[in-house]
């Protein structure tokens, strides 16, 4: 299939979603693996609007544990919201590019809003050893970056919940999750009681990685005028992308996460791509920074032949 994007890269350098210091470093260590080289080689116009401000809360505690620091990521959810929406307003493909994966709250929202204002819906698909659908009752941590599906879908605080105008900002049943293989306890009841399709690692095994993503791609597209994917690193193997803050074993290998984006680009329905969790500081080499700009490569329509 022969894309003719126009791609437009939003750095989303949040890290207070979750604990690890430098998933904040995650557009440095893309930019540095040659994303806009590796983009423009596929032929696509590129431009980079830089990044995102992050509000710095300074020396001072969360004010709210069971989610920490959610009025300043809501304050950078908000901006990079208002910047998808310009760019999606302008013909642009927005390529936003995390920060911790509480920055989909905002990506997903300005989607949800550029498309539902003309009255169209919105699928969505979630790349994820987790399945982030804590709520600030649910979550062990307290940690943001484990919310956010449950926030797009409705369930959170209603800084983030709202940040559409519309609640929730997807319908779960154009929302699929993919490759999870760590749920927390409580986390699962939600999961079950708000319809998202879940496919787990044990799925993919049995099914195999085509047919996952053939049935998670028309639930996403059905009567939707398309998806946006939310990729977060840490759902690939540690053995392919070690730099990320959530490490869990057993995730997808090398080709099944590349298959992951093959599959979405050949749909031609993919609205925007967002990839979150690279960690530049707990990385080796730069290996993820790389093996994510291949990934995207892939999404945006490279081919093997
Ligand atoms: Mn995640």
């Amino acid at each position: 299939m022969i894309l003719d994007r126009k791609v437009s890269l939003v750095g989303a350098p949040l890290g207070l979603g979750g604990v690890h210091p430098g998933a904040s470093l995650g557009p440095v260590g893309l930019r540095l693996a040659g994303l806009e080289e590796r983009v423009r080689a596929l032929g696509l116009e590129f431009e980079d609007t830089g990044d995102i401000a992050v509000p710095d809360p300074g020396r001072v505690p969360p004010s709210d544990p069971t989610a920490r620091y959610v009025e300043h990521i809501a304050e950078h959810c908000r901006n990079l919201r208002d910047r998808v929406e310009s760019l999606l307003a302008r013909g642009r493909f927005p390529l936003i590019v995390g920060g911790d994966h509480a920055v989909a709250c905002g990506s997903v929202a300005g989607v949800a809003r550029h498309h539902g204002a003309k009255g169209d819906r919105v699928g969505l698909i979630w790349f994820d050893a987790h399945g982030d659908m804590n709520t600030p009752t649910t979550s062990p941590s307290g940690n943001v970056h484990g919310m956010p599906l449950a926030c797009i879908l409705g369930h959170g605080p209603g800084v983030l919940t709202e940040l559409a105008g519309r609640v929730p900002m997807v319908s779960p049943r154009n929302a699929v999750l993919v490759g999870v293989h760590e749920l927390d306890k409580h986390e699962k009841e939600l999961i079950r009681s708000s319809g998202v399709r879940i496919y787990t690692m044990r799925e993919i095994d049995k099914m195999g990685m085509q047919r996952v993503m053939e049935e998670a791609l028309a639930i996403a597209c059905d009567g939707t005028v398309g998806f946006h994917l939310s990729f977060d690193v840490d759902g690939c193997d540690p053995s392919v992308a070690p730099g990320t803050g959530t490490i869990v074993p057993g995730g997808t290998d090398f080709r099944e996460s590349h298959l992951v984006m093959e599959s979405v680009a050949d749909t031609g329905r993919l609205l925007s791509l967002e990839l979150t969790e690279v960690n530049p500081i707990l990385d080796v080499r730069n290996t993820t920074s790389e093996f994510a700009v291949g990934l995207i490569q892939s999404a945006l329509g490279k081919l093997i032949l």
